[in-house]
């Protein structure tokens, strides 16, 4: 007899071919994945980060998060807030909603999922912020005895929720269709908080390729931890906030991430 499966769960779990597309050419996005009152709440959490933000002097963990900070022209620039959660009960809740996780299990082939990140990105207008072209692999494998690639494919899922409309002028994502198949390429050391975009060139990356990503509110991608993706300067007159949850299987990440109750286990039934 077939298992009942309720007709919300059935939304929830990717099809084959989201699966697929996740695979071969590097990203999905559900659209409206979280409604407009959810992500007014994440808004709400956000403007607590950044009232935090303002009343420190340096990068550090304050109240269970690690805020990133730096300077653009005499005012401070909130480059990340590291396991936002840790002071947003809130983004924690998101980052175990069932919308996020299932498909994360499935990506991952694994019902136990550890979430390594609750990041919260800001990208106020013309900030300075970019983040260069690069594949995570770089920002979770960093060196002998910090990564084990346990299921082959990768091992990690990252999300991310649009808070406010990406547009083409509002430091957009950008993905490279098909180099989830590359596997680990060499981009240089990128670093978030360096200026350069491009530090090395590997022979398969062409920027021509490259697609831009533009979303609404509530939208959320998923991507692999070999898509090259970059996101440049946001030059609108709007916020470009997005909320990062990302996971690996249990076993592949060996470091310890900062902010409360980081690296924590999630159960995915
Ligand atoms: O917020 C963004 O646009 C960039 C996100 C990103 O590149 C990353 O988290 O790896």
């Amino acid at each position: 007899m077939d298992t009942l499966i309720p007709h919300q769960e059935t939304e929830t779990r990717l099809h084959a071919q989201e699966i697929e597309d996740f695979f071969e050419t590097g990203w999905i996005t559900r659209k409206a994945l979280f409604d407009l009152d959810e992500v007014d709440r994440m808004r709400t959490c956000f403007d607590d980060l950044e009232r935090m933000a303002a009343n420190l002097a340096a990068t550090g963990l304050h109240s269970g998060s690690h805020f990133v900070l730096g300077q653009k022209n005499g005012q401070q620039v909130i480059k990340r807030v590291v396991w936002a959660g840790g002071s947003q009960p809130y983004l924690l809740q998101v980052g175990a909603d069932r919308r996020l996780t299932v498909p994360c299990s499935q990506l991952l082939r694994s019902t136990v999922l550890e979430q390594i990140l609750s990041q919260a990105h800001f990208k106020r207008p013309y900030d300075g912020v970019i983040f260069g072209w690069h594949q995570d692999i770089q920002h979770r494998d960093k060196g002998p005895g910090t990564w084990d690639d346990v299921n082959g494919s990768g091992s990690f899922v990252q999300t991310l929720i649009v808070l406010d409309e990406m547009t083409p002028d509002s430091g957009p994502l950008m993905f490279v269709p098909g180099s989830s198949r590359w596997g680990r390429v060499d981009f240089g050391e990128h670093d978030y908080d360096s200026p350069g975009y491009i530090h090395r060139k590997p022979p398969q990356f062409r920027e021509e390729d490259a697609i831009t990503i533009t979303a609404g509110p509530g939208d959320t991608l998923f991507f692999g931890p070999y898509t090259a993706h970059a996101s440049f300067e946001n030059r609108s007159q709007h916020y470009r906030r997005v909320l990062i949850n990302g996971y690996a299987c249990p076993g592949a990440n060996h470091r310890v991430y900062p902010g409360d109750g980081s690296c924590r286990e999630l159960s995915v039934d």
